[in-house]
Parts: structure tokens; sequence; C-alpha cells
């Protein structure tokens, strides 16, 4: 597959009141590729988005410029890369409106975040017979470490159901809150269907039993601004690759109350205070959760990427990625035998749908001989793909970037699909 830079891009990053979305694509070079000969249209953005000039750079000078390892050297370089990596780190606590830069751990990503807390506050909080409490519309990475959790301890998984729009059904959800809940774990956003999950409700239901909560960000910190205080949850997590960071680089916000009580997950260099045969002592927060040597360069990319974010106006960001879902939703749905599958009330910009007699993958193909990149399949959440009745959607997702235009090529290659497969049958 040929994918080839044909125009330059600008290094400049304060956009516009409006949202100017064609100011805002200069800044990502990707974007002015070619796939198959046409223009890239890039709508996956939920499974990563793409990146801006100012954080390629920033990468690449980090590597030029600033290479070492952190908290270990005396030497010049060693204190430049640590002061870039700590100095992200108080980027991120202001980001996200953490009380103490302690509260702010570094992962690879969301799914090393919720491993984090499943292993750490897991073996300090639940024992047998308590209960997790979790949604119908998870992510794999969001499912799969509480059970393995449940199945070291003796815990037991609850499993809160969804309406048909995919919108959680709180009255379900209420009874299944008891004085036997630890901990609520729940999507902020739900990656296949666009759903925005009522999480002040959640976290005030959750709080009044004496339970915890983590918030799965990954798909809402890329679109909005987090206020973790604001929110009141004990755990937020999400991925920096999908809030135009480098893979790499993922935020685990923790109440520092409870990390302080977490005995750490991994064991290793930089997490502790002093080793003998006899017994280690372990590091003060947040090096305790931190074992072995970071992805720094990722940390320097993701520091450029909140730099890029602090300059977005959110408000009209928001309205912009409004009327992409708005404008798609409505064309897709007109196409000859395609479905949604998600519609809640005030979803995000995430359009899932399945066509009549053709696979996901069969659309994604052809539309990705039109250039136009959706992702296929069950998006890791196979439990949702169930109960929504299907076994696979084909999604387009949507970012700050992304053009009312696009949605043309979209459906344009989905009326191709249509006429292929007609043909075919
Ligand atoms: N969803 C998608 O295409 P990682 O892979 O650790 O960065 O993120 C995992 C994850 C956890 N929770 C939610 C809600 C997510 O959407 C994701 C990643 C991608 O939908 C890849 S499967």
């Amino acid at each position: 597959m040929a994918h080839t830079v044909i125009e330059g891009t600008t290094r400049e990053t304060p956009i516009a009141k409006a949202w100017d979305v064609e100011r805002v694509r200069k800044d990502f070079p990707i974007l002015f590729s070619t796939a198959h000969g046409k223009p890239l249209v890039y709508l996956d953005n939920a499974a990563t988005s793409q990146k801006p000039r100012v954080v390629i750079d920033a990468v690449q000078e980090f590597y030029e410029e600033s290479n070492a390892n952190v908290h270990r050297g005396v030497h010049w370089l060693s204190e430049k890369a640590t002061a870039i990596y700590e100095g992200t780190r108080e980027k991120v606590r202001a980001y996200f409106n953490a009380r103490s830069t302690k509260e702010i751990i570094y992962t690879h990503g969301t799914t090393e975040g919720i491993n984090l807390v499943a292993n750490a506050y897991g073996s300090k909080f639940v024992s047998a017979g308590d209960e997790i409490v979790i949604s119908e519309l998870e992510h794999h990475s969001n499912i799969v470490p509480w059970q393995m959790l449940c199945e070291r301890t003796g815990a037991r998984l609850r499993v809160a159901p969804i309406d048909d729009d995919g919108q959680l059904r709180l009255d379900a959800f209420d009874a299944l809150i008891t004085d036997r809940t630890r901990l609520v774990a729940i999507a902020h956003v739900s990656n296949s269907l666009g759903t925005v999950l009522p999480v002040d409700e959640v976290i005030r239901r959750a709080h009044a039993a004496g339970a915890h909560v983590l918030l799965d960000g990954a798909q809402r910190a890329p679109h909005h601004r987090i206020d973790v205080q604001a929110l009141g949850c004990d755990f937020y997590v999400c991925s920096g690759h999908k809030m135009y960071g480098p893979t790499g680089a993922g935020i685990l916000y923790g109440r520092e109350e409870l990390l302080d009580r977490m005995p750490p997950w991994m064991g290793g260099g930089d997490m502790i205070e002093s080793v003998s045969f006899e017994r280690t002592t372990y590091a003060a927060l947040p090096a305790k959760f931190e074992a072995g040597t970071p992805d720094i360069g990722a940390v320097a990319g993701l520091s450029a990427a909140l730099d890029y974010m602090n300059g977005l106006d959110f408000d009209a960001l928001s309205a912009h990625e409004h009327s992409l879902m708005v404008e798609a939703s409505r064309r897709i749905a007109q196409v000859d035998g395609v479905r949604l599958i998600g519609t809640a009330k005030g979803k995000a910009a995430v359009v899932s749908f399945v066509m009549d007699g053709v696979h996901a993958h069969d659309v994604a193909s052809v539309l990705d001989f039109n250039g136009v990149a959706v992702r296929a399949g069950h998006h890791c959440t196979q439990p949702l793909m169930k109960r929504m009745g299907v076994s696979a959607t084909s999604r387009a997702s949507f970012a700050m970037y992304n053009r009312i235009e696009e949605i043309d090529a979209l459906v344009a290659g989905l009326h191709e699909v249509r006429k292929v497969f007609k043909t075919e049958l």
C-alpha cells in the first residue's frame, strides 16, 4: 500500500477561535498522503490519532539533543532528560487538574494503566466475596484484567447492562451496587458505539455505596478537557497515542491516598528506596509504580502533544466533531441496507454500522481502496457485539482534522460497496 507525502505542513500551533479545520490539517503531515492513489481520508482516530508536526519534532529533538536515561545519571545529559520527563509530569498534572504530581503515573497506555490498578489495587483492596462492577460496553482492556483479578482472589465480576441504543441502564446499574462492591470500572466513552457514559451519576452512586471508581478515558481524553477533581473519580486512565502524542506514553491518574496504600505492581530499577537480599523498601510516589526504564522519548512527545492540546478551543472542537458525527450518521444511514449500531443521545464522534449481506471487513477493504481508512471487526468489544446482535461493525471515528467533505468520500465508498456486492449476490 503506497502512502506518499505530497504536501508540506506548518509548525505554528495557535488555533483560531472558530474551528478552522484547514488550518489544523496543516499541522499533521500524514494527512497529505495518498492511499491507493487517492487522498487519504483517515477515519480511524479511535484506534490512534495522527501526530502534529510539533510532536514528531519533539521526539526527534529528544533523541538528537537530550537522550539519556532518567533519574540515574549525575551527568548533564541525564539531568536534561530527567527535566523533560518530570517537567512533563507537571504538565500532565495541570492538564488533568490533579492535586499533585504524585498522582500521575506514566504507563504505556490505557491497557497498562488498568492492569496496574487491577493488580496493585486488587491485591490490597479486593478479596473473596467482593465485587467489581463493569458495563456491557467495555473494551477488553477493561474486562480481562478484572476477570483475572477475580480468578486470583475469588471476587465476582458484575456486568451492568446497556439498552438497545447503547446507553447504560442506570436502574440496573443501581441494582448491582451493594456493600460488596469494591470498585466500579467503566468507560467514559465507548470506543465501538460512541456512547458517553453518565459518569457523574456512576461516581455519585458508587461512592455513596463506599465503592471506588476507575474511568477508562481512552476515548474521552482526546476530545475533551478532563478535570479529575471535578469528576471526583478515584482513577482515570488514558493513552497518549490517542491524544495526538506518540505511542508508548499513557497516563494513570490515581488519588494519592489510594496509590499510597497500594503495593507496587512491577519490581525493578527506579521503584525502590533500598534493596538487600533480606528486605526491599519502595520509593515514594510516583516512582513506586514506574519500574524500569520508561519510554522517555514518548514522554517528550506527549509533552508537545499537551502543549498542542492546550492551544485548542475545546468548545469549537466539540462543535466541529459533533457536526461530523451528526452528518456522518445521517448520510451513512441513508445508504441502502445500512444500519447504525449505537444511537445513544449526545454520543461522541464514533459511527459504527453494518451493511446487509456484506461483512464489515469487506466494507472496510472497499473503502480502503478508495483511500478511506475505517476500522472493521469487533473493536476489542466482543461481548458488546454480542449484545448488539452483530459479529462485527465498520467504524468511522473522527478527530479535530477531519473535514465534512471527507464524509463524501466515505459515503461514495459505501455506495460502491453496495454496488459491488449487489452484483456479486
Ligand atoms: N481502543 C480502538 O480502535 P491502548 O491499546 O492501551 O492504548 O487502549 C486500550 C483501550 C482501552 N479502552 C478503550 C475504551 C479503548 O478504546 C482502547 C483502545 C482502540 O477502539 C484499539 S482496540
